[in-house]
Parts: C-alpha cells; structure tokens; sequence
C-alpha cells in the first residue's frame, strides 16, 4: 500500500497534526512524519518532496501556521496530490495559514483543508488512495454508515427528550 507523507513547518504544529495521525492510524494506512520548513528548511523539504514518489508516498500532507508557504513548496516539487492544512499559531488565527495555503497559482494545486482540519485531511488522503484500493474505499464506506447511524442514535435520543 502507498504511504502518506506528513510534513509539519514546526514541531509545534504537532498537535493539530496528531488528528491526522490518529484518523491513518484508525484505517491501517501507513505514514510517515516529518518536520521541513519552507523557510527554515527549504532543501529538505523540497528534496522529501521530489523523492516521495519514488519512496512510496501516494499522498502529502504539509501542515503549517503564519506565512504557510510549505504545502505550496512542496506542490512545487511533485505531482503527487498535496493536501494542505493551515494551523492556527499567531495574531491572525489561522486566517494568514489558510490563505497563504488556498490562493495557488495555476498549475500547482493545493487541496487545502479547514483551520487545523487535520482529520479531514487525513480522511481525503484516505480516499485517493481509496480511489484505486477497493479494501480501503470499503473501510471508508463502512466509517460514513456509522457516522450516519450515530447522526441518527441521536436524534432519535433528541426525540425522546425534547418531542417525547
Ligand atoms: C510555521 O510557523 C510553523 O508551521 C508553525 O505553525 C509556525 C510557528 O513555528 P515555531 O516558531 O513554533 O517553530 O512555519
């Protein structure tokens, strides 16, 4: 199975990318986490980023904060789908992150998720790797049915306490 790529500006990212972590490991998809800055670290995460196809990566995720250049540099270097997720680290909530992430060039796309949307980031590498695995896109099946049902379990709880 190809791994997930998890790429973070800072160590201090590491608890919004801890979600994404969790949700990979909920499905048995491998990944692999790193800390390369676009700024601090510019070759390493350029080079992780050229080298990720050829070192069984599917999927990237980069998480950053402030001036969130790191999704948009590592896009640079790779045709693998890189998913964005911008953290909230500074004065302007995450809102610097999330724009700094979303407003690529043409040609090199970035799927940016929500402020510290690392679960659902996770959740989207899940299913392009789902696209071409059909045990994983059955996993994913089975995850939205029980979201659903628990959806359900409490309206109908709802229903007892407020319509009963
Ligand atoms: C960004 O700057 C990082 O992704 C982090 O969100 C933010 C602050 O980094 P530190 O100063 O905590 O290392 O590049």
């Amino acid at each position: 199975m190809k791994k997930v790529g998890i790429i973070m500006g800072s160590d201090s990212d590491l608890p919004i990318v801890r979600k994404a972590m969790d949700m990979l490991s909920s499905f048995n998809v491998p990944y692999e986490v790193h800390v390369y800055s676009a700024h601090r670290t510019p070759d390493e995460a350029g080079q992780f980023a050229a080298a990720a196809r050829e070192n069984g990566f599917g999927v990237l995720i980069a998480a950053a904060g402030m001036a969130a250049h790191l999704a948009g540099a590592v896009a640079a270097r790779t045709s693998l789908p890189v998913i964005g997720i911008p953290c909230k680290s500074s004065a302007l909530d995450g809102i610097d992150a999330l724009l700094s992430t979303v407003q690529m060039p043409t040609g090199v796309p970035v799927a940016t998720v929500a402020i510290n949307g690392a679960a659902n980031a996770a959740l989207l590498a899940i299913q392009i790797l789902g696209v071409s695995d059909p045990e994983i896109a059955a996993r994913l099946d089975e995850k939205k049915a029980k979201d659903a049902a628990a959806v359900l379990a409490k309206d109908a709880a709802l229903q007892e306490e407020l319509n009963g």
